[in-house]
């Protein structure tokens, strides 16, 4: 049995926004059933979730002897031991996971530091002025990504590991509705949470989130 290691209480609020949701959504996609273990920030620190992942953070996997931590890597790894995320031809195969390393590391991180400076830096005196070059760095990454995929449903191709990827990045902007802009992403995004694979995921998710203790 697969075992994910979750947030006990999502600082999303059961949004579908942390990192195991892209775990989940590809263990549906697949049909892998998985059982979770729902950590606290304390919890994630101690000796017995460091042994599994050195950073002391979520999400991580486990099936048999293989412990896996980095979204990235868990999500390949069930692309490639299971049909239906990955395409079959090589050379499409290939493309599909250049646009997985694309979506982690081309479009998440100025996401990310959009988000973190959201969350965590609203009260520093210089988060005004710099607000504006955050978000103009998204806005480029999204420029780009939008001109690529026009009026494709997909990527490339069929849906594969790499718009799962893609969508659950792009969902990290909800709150800055900075994709209203982009007709064609908001439909892309709506396209995979359409998915009766991702309804089930974040379903899921936020069932852990309802169920956990009110922050103390
Ligand atoms: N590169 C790693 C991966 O892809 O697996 C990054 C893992 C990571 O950042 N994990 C976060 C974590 O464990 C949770 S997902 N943080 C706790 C810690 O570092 O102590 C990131 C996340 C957190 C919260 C929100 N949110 O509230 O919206 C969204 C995403």
């Amino acid at each position: 049995m697969i075992t994910l290691s979750i947030f006990e209480r999502s600082p999303d609020r059961g949004r579908g926004l942390a990192r195991d949701m892209r775990v989940r959504w590809a263990l549906e996609e697949v049909g892998q059933p998985y059982v979770v273990r729902p950590l606290s920030f304390e919890a994630m620190k101690q000796p017995a979730h460091i042994a599994r992942h050195p950073f002391g953070q979520i999400p991580t996997y486990e099936e048999g002897e293989l412990v896996l931590f980095e979204s990235g890597a868990i999500v390949l790894h069930i692309a490639e031991r299971h049909a239906g995320l990955l395409p079959q031809d090589a050379n499409a195969r290939a493309r599909a996971i250049g646009w997985l390393f694309a979506a982690l590391d081309t479009v998440e991180p100025p996401i990310v530091e959009l988000s973190m400076a959201s969350m965590l830096e609203r009260d520093k005196p210089w988060h005004a002025e710099r607000l504006p070059m955050l978000q103009a760095r998204v806005r480029d990454r999204l420029d780009q990504l939008s001109a690529r995929l026009g009026d494709a449903d997909w990527l490339d191709g069929a849906f594969s590991v790499a718009d799962l990827m893609m969508v659950t990045v792009l969902r990290r902007l909800e709150s800055s509705r900075l994709l209203d802009g982009y007709p064609n992403l908001l439909a892309y995004v709506a396209r995979g949470e359409a998915r009766p694979a991702y309804q089930r995921a974040f379903a899921d998710q936020l069932a852990v989130f309802t169920a956990a203790p009110p922050a103390g």
